[in-house]
């Protein structure tokens, strides 16, 4: 039985619904911060204080928005792997020969079971003719939404990525399905997107860097160099214009907040200095409906809660940033 919460002030069921949130709150394997898991609770309580008028644009939550409620399972699966994880986590990283193989299995095992659970329900959303979104979750929530899409579309599909972080490594504490992992996980799959392009990067290993380098699908706009080309005089405009011309057709947005600036959004998982600004998140999304092109998903990860605490100032921002997602896809739905 499908249940739903609420979301955007609103109750709406699945059935009338155009857009549906599967809501994956895992972070099993979070590296640093802890309480990316409690994102879709603390968006959907912090969403019914937004003000939804927006000069121009329809009000979106008319065509019915659905926030998908998570399994017990995959509550408790998250639960019982994250404090499987936590002291292999703690451990050195320089000391990899004592890690517990077996123990390490398991939890791959684990996150390889909620990647295809994830994958299952967007293809059962998918199959529905419903809008498609996600709420995590930390980034390796992404793995089976993007999976799914790219074994659909192909060589048509292209992931526009904003993240701190390149997320592109092999694996990460030993961890397979890392939210440090989750983009190298796509690309590498047998069926990938034809285009990763990411914005706002600013924190990657060396090995990340000759990845993005030698790999053709791979297109990064590190932060710095954003930076550097507005302090000279380019504008937002124009880089937001060569980020959209070089997506193919069809789109799938994966939002990791931490890509915005850090007091944004204090209490996510791994912070870095920098970042985009709200407005100029919020001009990127607008600028992508008007380019009609074909938003087919989207996620939004990361937003996340320390222990005891709800209602944070995070959840505020992110619960915007998803109206704005669902803005983008409903309003291409319009369009249409
Ligand atoms: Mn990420």
């Amino acid at each position: 039985m499908i249940k739903n919460l609420s979301i955007f002030g609103r109750t709406s069921n699945y059935k009338d619904s155009e857009l549906i949130l599967l809501a994956v709150p895992w972070s099993a394997t979070a590296s640093f911060g802890e309480g990316a898991h409690k994102g879709p609770e603390i968006i959907a309580r912090a969403s019914s204080q937004m003000d939804f008028f927006a000069p121009g644009i329809d009000d979106v939550r008319d065509q019915g928005i659905c926030l998908l409620a998570p399994p017990d399972f995959l509550k408790t699966l998250n639960k019982q792997t994250r404090e499987k994880a936590l002291p292999i986590i703690a451990l050195e990283e320089d000391a990899p020969g004592d890690f517990p193989i077996k123990l390490i299995q398991e939890i791959n095992q684990a996150c390889a079971d909620m990647v295809s659970w994830v994958y299952e329900e967007t293809k059962k959303i998918h199959k529905a003719g419903k809008q498609f979104g996600l709420v995590g979750g930390d980034h390796s929530t992404s793995e089976g939404a993007i999976r799914y899409f790219s074994e659909i579309y192909q060589e048509d599909f292209g992931v526009l990525h904003i993240d701190a972080h390149a997320d592109l490594r092999k694996s990460y504490q030993g961890f397979r399905h890392s939210h440090a992992s989750v983009m190298y996980n796509i690309i590498h799959h047998s069926h990938s997107p034809s285009m990763l392009v990411q914005i706002g990067v600013r924190d990657y290993c060396k090995e990340e860097y000759f990845l993005i380098k030698e790999n053709k699908k791979i297109h990064t706009f590190f932060d710095s160099d954003i930076k550097t080309a507005l302090f000279e005089g380019s504008t937002w405009q124009s880089l937001v214009e060569t980020i959209i011309q070089l997506l193919p057709e069809k789109i799938y947005i994966s939002l990791d907040v931490d890509g915005l600036q850090p007091h944004l959004f204090p209490h996510t998982g791994t912070p870095v200095p920098g970042g985009m600004d709200f407005e100029q998140t919020n001009y990127l999304l607008k600028q992508l409906i008007q380019s009609q092109k074909d938003i087919i998903g989207f996620d939004l990860v990361e937003v996340a809660a320390p222990t005891g605490k709800t209602d944070i100032w995070d959840a505020q921002v992110g619960a915007r940033l998803l109206f704005r997602l669902g803005q983008a896809i409903l309003n291409k739905s319009l369009t249409k």
